[in-house]
């Protein structure tokens, strides 16, 4: 038998929204002609992210009837500890509501009013929890990230050289802000012998090592296929080397840990730990359940055990791989290599035509939805934001729509008829206008803002 089919059957199922061309355009003007605005019963296929919106298993689901919802002390958490313990290696464990959770908690620990933290290309709310405490992002991720069609393996990899120079300038750095994978990038990984190096560094120049454990199970699997000696590991086993070499990390577990919310922080250092939990305690909730229900902690637990079955992981990676290399096969410009999580369309070759003022990224993410009802998300100009000093746009050389797989939630013909849609709009792109931006709110724009379509 083949080994990349899914390691699962379906026991439930939910139906999915059919709308006409009439029903899409009335939405996405009322929208903004921005998909996070629109309502989900007005979406067909939901490629809009992998955040939170995986299908748990059915001992998930009983886990949830497990729930010991105590406010103080709840056998799920103590569950979750013993799981993080033992699976990514972290003595201590302080539960969060969710990514952004954990990451407000140790950037506000960490950072001081004018330092400097180094990582590999930002993401969005890790950043801007940077900024907020007073601190400021430094990209030193190597120059092929910022190239589309460039095809080396590990993308995700850090520029050494050019984190030693940082190093060696910036007042103060609290800790290396290290992504597995790279959301940014287009999910691309990080390469062992590079965190190995990142390591070496750290330790010469006596900083931390802070991994965003987000979708390091995606990145794991990436090393055991293309990482020269590790191809019979398991991806259990390179998980836990990945995390050896860190001091610390934040995790969303909504991505790879197969659950609809929740996070945590992975510590070795007490004191760094006892802090964390205070913070915890402020902003969270108490330390033994981080703004989460005893239940999820439990569906987490669960979770973590099943996103590290190899058998599991190669099927989520190939069914991206297979909606990409279809788009490929029939001519769209995509990010190469195809990343973990998402296949990333190359709005700026889809449209040529269309300066980066005129958000091509936003433009593309509508008209997906105008045709088919598959909503996808705008990573360009836009997510990108302000610069906090300059109040200009930030230009980030990639202007990408990425269309994102959910874990276990849709099958091969569903994205078989997206690449479909994809197709077709990409074949009418000479005759689509920009867009211009009417709201914009100050934080996290994308989320919010609103835009109106431009003539051709
Ligand atoms: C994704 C998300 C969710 C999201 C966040 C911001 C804008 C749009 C969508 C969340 C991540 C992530 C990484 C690498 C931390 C978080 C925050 N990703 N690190 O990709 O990808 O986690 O959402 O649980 O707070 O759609 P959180």
């Amino acid at each position: 038998m083949r080994d990349w089919y899914e390691p699962y059957k379906i026991k439930a199922v939910e139906p999915i929204p059919i709308t006409t061309r009439e029903d899409r355009r009335a939405a996405l003007d009322d929208a903004g002609w921005n998909t996070f605005l629109l309502r989900s019963d007005q979406v067909t296929i939901d490629l809009l992210t992998d955040s939170g919106t995986n299908a748990m298993s059915d001992r998930q689901w009983a886990a949830l009837m497990m729930g010991d919802e105590a406010y103080a002390g709840s056998r799920n958490f103590y569950r979750l500890e013993d799981t993080v313990r033992r699976v990514y290696g972290y003595e201590h464990v302080i539960p969060t509501h969710q990514g952004r959770g954990a990451e407000h908690i140790v950037s506000e620990m960490l950072i001081r009013p004018g330092d400097t933290i180094p990582g590999n290309m930002y993401f969005t709310t890790t950043r801007l929890h940077q900024e907020l405490a007073g601190g400021t992002f430094v990209d030193v991720i190597i120059e092929d990230a910022h190239d589309p069609t460039n095809t080396d393996p590990f993308k995700g990899d850090v520029d050494l050289d050019m984190l030693e120079k940082v190093l060696e300038w910036a007042d103060r750095v609290p800790y290396l802000s290290i992504a597995a994978t790279v959301n940014m990038a287009g999910g691309q990984p990080i390469s062992l012998a590079n965190l190995r190096a990142i390591r070496e560094i750290a330790d010469r120049f006596g900083t931390l090592v802070m991994l965003d454990a987000t979708r390091a199970v995606e990145n794991a699997f990436f090393i055991q296929e293309r990482e020269p000696g590790y191809a019979d590991k398991t991806v259990a086993q390179i998980l836990r080397e990945m995390c050896d070499l860190t001091d610390g990390c934040t995790m969303s577990a909504k991505k790879d840990s197969l659950v609809n919310i929740g996070g945590w922080i992975g510590l070795r250092d007490p004191e760094l730990a006892a802090q964390a939990r205070n913070l915890c305690v402020v902003y969270e909730g108490l330390h033994t359940y981080g703004g989460l229900a005893g239940r999820d902690m439990e569906a987490i637990a669960v979770g973590i055990e099943e996103s590290i079955d190899d058998n599991h992981i190669r099927a989520r990676i190939y069914q991206v791989r297979e909606l990409g290399e279809r788009l490929e096969s029939l001519g769209v410009p995509i990010v190469e290599p195809i990343g973990g999580h998402a296949v990333f369309l190359d709005a700026r070759r889809i449209y040529p035509h269309l300066p980066q003022d005129q958000f091509p990224a936003q433009r593309l993410a509508a008209e997906i939805y105008l045709d088919s009802g598959t909503r996808t998300m705008e990573r360009g100009i836009v997510s990108a934001g302000r610069d906090p000093e300059t109040g200009k746009h930030r230009r980030p050389a990639l202007e990408l729509v990425r269309v994102t797989i959910p874990r276990r939630v849709y099958t091969g013909k569903h994205l078989e008829a997206v690449a479909v849609s994809i197709v077709d709009v990409t074949g009418r792109a000479s005759g689509t206008g920009g867009l211009e931006m009417t709201y914009e709110p100050e934080y996290l724009r994308f989320f919010q803002a609103r835009f109106r379509p431009l003539p051709r």
